[in-house]
């Protein structure tokens, strides 16, 4: 045991004064008193109090890096998936406890209270996610850092059941106004759109101008980014998009009040709804302006900001900025800093394109073709006309300096490589332009960066030798252990250094204790108590009693075919066929959990959704199976619930076709709160067995030079189903009216596509998963032997910090160093 106290956060207040903030801000900022206030009230006054550090902290850190002219990163990302911030932004700056004490000496739970925020659902899934934990490490590691994205009227869509299927409706996270944010009138910004170009001839030369069809207003909102220990606070700027004339009065005067309203209306909807896709192509208008309108107004924030700091002198540009893309959504930036600065600062094309180039970096997070993003041709030309003309001239330059260089008169090359593809009417391939336009590209996974560069970009990998690179992912250990789990992490802070949360390494002190009995038993004490909670919430979500003796089995994450929730429900029906056929199958009890929101428009993914929920139906009222399993499907997943559960899991399902889960977050967080891993070779699984040790995981199925041998060989998935009776036996039951009475095939289009298609071969993994599956249970018995896995789990996952990741884009990538901020 190591009694070593330092870098955790020491709050320069006491219980007393944190009362009597809040109490002030009760009274003079919320216009309530104690006996009236409601949670809801006390809530924002605590978020009032904790904002007077903040703020203060983000002048500090603010005018710190405007003194030293710092170079800073700027992180392009249509989503943020930021999830609620006040107890993160308590962690961080020290005062969980104490305000914990305080709210308590005036009759209340904090964690009560922490309940009435709602989550910022700015994203999908775990590209958003990644992003929020990215900003956090940021503001930590004392980068300068500015998170760029949109400032969502509607979040992702909040999901009900209705007789077992998903419904959508409208996410209003800030209907009654958020606490965090501060709104930048001074740093607004107009987007063009639309119009046509113009070439002007003078002085013996030319250049373009864009006359716009149309302007629309870009209002900044800025999210304070508390870093660990509360030093540096970054932002987070969300741009709202507005109508440019926000009434138009002439319209009015002249009777049209509807038209007048219009336009303001069409400019408003760009910042009205976050599209709810993930892994999949949003092909619209609507979201190809989201796209532009949040670049071309942070590109235009970051050229303010330099201008006012040195005119036209762009010498020092580069130097001074590095814009990281988040995956293709914001790789429009690209010709539009090509634009900014060869139309209006008169910068030639070879120096601006050098800068681009030199200032871009993309981040690939998908090799799933639907998801990288193509827009139509004649779609830019309308929307953004000189863009499209910069895109053909970048396009032209590398095929003809570039390509036809390394390859002459290789057209099948060219056609490979170029920007626009020929087929299907002219796309613009956003992949191809963020290679071309950055200086570096990073896959999010070892396997999946070596993927990138072996399938997806061979040849652009051949050109630019070392323009390729890996950064696994990472996850922050504030939110995803230090906040969510405060029994594990009271339990670690007897053994290891209390500043664990910033240097996950010291968790390796751990791993001695992992025979020890005495350990063995508070850490599954600690796993029990948070399993107890969990069953209240299940209660209260599904209504399902279940026991927290049983096996907490989860699977959280997005819907998709490539995440097999669907192999998952097979396995389920399998186990519930064995104990019908014999009762006394041995088994430990389990508690099949899911959480899960499918796009709205994904057939397959909502047939799932459906079909599991159906099974639960079944499954958890027949009592001939007495309670040996339960399965429920929690509504609404998002991340306060992840942080209920991922700390109550002891199983965590990362059961991807191996090849496709690009890295994956949410195994990083079971792992690290002691789930055992139950996965396929896929993503960052494959590093978390390398760091725990393959032992303290169970993986199955084929790797990735299996799938594709399979593949090669002509998959079959009748063969399975042919060949292996209970896996025919409960596809079969798909077709029956056994889980949906009186109305048979109801759950047939999932059976369907599994025999005649499988596009992700679930059939060929069923009985390698089911095998793996009977090893959990195994291991589970064995309680000291899962005890022991468990411990290593939580003791070797120091590389999975998102700090590590950001540190690794810092060296190879930003070439950003830390600037503390002055503490006045
Ligand atoms: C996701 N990609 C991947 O599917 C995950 O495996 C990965 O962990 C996260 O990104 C973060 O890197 C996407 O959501 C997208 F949009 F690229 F398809």
């Amino acid at each position: 045991m190591s009694g070593k106290k330092s870098a955790a956060p020491k709050p320069d207040m006491t219980v007393k004064q944190f009362k009597e903030t809040v109490i002030k801000h009760l009274r003079s900022t919320l216009g309530t008193y104690e006996e009236k206030a409601s949670k809801q009230a006390w809530n924002q006054a605590i978020a009032a109090s904790v904002n007077e550090f903040i703020f203060d902290g983000v002048s500090r850190t603010r005018k710190t890096h405007a003194g030293k002219d710092a170079r800073a990163v700027h992180y392009l990302s249509l989503e943020f998936l930021m999830g609620r911030l006040m107890s993160n932004n308590l962690q961080n700056l020290g005062l969980y406890e104490l305000a914990d004490k305080a709210m308590k000496e005036l009759g209340f739970e904090l964690a009560d209270i922490l309940e009435e925020e709602p989550d910022m659902a700015l994203g999908n899934g775990g590209l958003g996610r990644l992003a929020a934990c990215f900003i956090d490490s940021m503001a930590t590691l004392a980068l300068p850092a500015i998170g760029y994205g949109i400032h969502y009227e509607h979040g992702l869509f909040r999901q009900e059941f209705f007789k077992g299927r998903q419904v959508e409706r409208p996410d209003q996270w800030r209907e009654f106004g958020s606490p965090w944010e501060i709104c930048r009138p001074e740093s607004e910004q107009v987007v063009k759109l639309y119009g046509y170009v113009e070439t002007v001839y003078e002085n013996g030369g030319s250049h373009k101008v864009w006359h716009p069809g149309r302007t629309m207003r870009a209002i900044p909102w800025d999210i304070p980014i508390v870093g660990y220990g509360g030093h540096n606070v970054n932002v987070l700027r969300l741009w709202e998009s507005r109508a440019d004339k926000f009434f138009d009065w002439d319209v009015f005067n002249s009777g049209g009040y509807v038209d007048a309203y219009t336009e303001s209306v069409q400019a408003e909807t760009v910042s009205k709804v976050l599209y709810p896709n993930d892994e999949t192509d949003a092909g619209k208008e609507l979201r190809l302006i989201q796209q532009y309108f949040f670049s071309a107004a942070s590109i235009a924030d970051v050229m303010r900001r330099f201008r006012n700091a040195h005119g036209n002198d762009f010498s020092k540009f580069t130097a001074l900025n590095a814009l990281q893309l988040n995956d293709t959504h914001p790789a429009i930036a690209i010709p539009e800093l090509m634009r900014v600065l060869v139309d209006e600062e008169g910068i030639s094309w070879a120096e601006a394109w050098k800068m681009t180039r030199e200032t871009f970096s993309y981040t690939n997070h998908t090799l799933l073709p639907e998801a990288l993003e193509k827009w139509p041709l004649r779609m830019i030309q309308h929307v953004l006309p000189r863009h499209m003309e910069i895109i053909f001239e970048i396009n032209a330059r590398f095929l003809k300096d570039e390509v036809e260089t390394k390859w002459p008169g290789n057209d099948g090359i060219k056609r490979k490589l170029s920007i626009i593809e020929e087929a299907n009417g002219q796309m613009v391939r956003m992949g191809n332009l963020s290679v071309v336009g950055s200086h570096a590209v990073n896959g999010v996974a070892q396997i999946h960066s070596d993927l990138v560069k072996k399938d997806l970009f061979p040849e652009m990998n051949e050109l630019w030798p070392g323009k390729f690179l890996n950064v696994t992912n990472g996850i922050t250990p504030r939110r995803w252990m230090k906040a969510c789990n405060p029994r594990l992490s009271t339990l670690i802070e007897k053994h290891v250094d209390a500043d664990w949360p910033r240097y996950l390494e010291k968790l390796t002190a751990l791993k001695p204790l992992a025979d020890d009995s005495k350990f063995q038993k508070e850490y599954m004490a600690v796993k029990h108590a948070n399993k107890e909670d969990f069953v209240k919430v299940i209660k209260e979500l599904t209504d399902v009693d279940v026991s927290a003796d049983a096996i907490f089995d989860v699977q959280i994450k997005r819907l998709h075919e490539y995440k097999r929730q669907h192999l998952n429900l097979l396995y389920i029906m399998a186990l519930y066929r064995r104990l019908l056929i014999n009762p006394d199958y041995d088994m430990h009890p389990r508690v099949f959990i899911f959480g899960a929101k499918a796009a709205p428009g994904y057939y397959l993914a909502k047939e799932i959704i459906f079909a599991i929920n159906k099974v639960a139906e079944k499954v958890n009222n027949d009592p001939r199976i007495k309670d040996k399993i339960k399965v429920v499907f929690l509504p609404n997943y998002r991340v306060s619930l992840a942080e209920k559960l991922i700390p109550a899991a002891d199983v965590s399902q990362q059961i991807s076709l191996a090849g496709k889960e690009a890295s994956g977050t949410g195994n990083m967080k079971l792992a690290l709160n002691g789930a055992i891993t139950l996965g396929t070779l896929d993503g960052a699984n494959i590093e978390i067995a390398e760091e725990a040790g393959e032992e303290n995981v169970v993986i199955f199925g084929m790797d990735v030079d299996e799938v594709v041998e399979t593949r090669e060989q002509g998959y079959n998935p009748g063969h399975y189903y042919q060949n292996n009776e209970e896996l025919k036996a409960v596809l079969d039951w798909l077709d029956s009216d056994f889980f949906t009475p009186g109305e048979p095939g109801l759950l047939s289009a999932v059976k369907h596509n599994l025999v005649d298609h499988d596009p992700y071969m679930v059939l060929a993994d069923y009985q390698s998963y089911s095998d793996a599956q009977s090893k959990i249970d195994a291991l589970y018995r064995d309680k000291k032997a899962w005890a022991r896995a468990a411990i290593i789990n939580t003791a070797s996952l120091a590389k999975f910090n998102s700090d590590r990741s950001i540190q690794d884009y810092a060296d190879t990538i930003w070439n950003l160093k830390p600037i503390k901020a002055a503490a006045k």
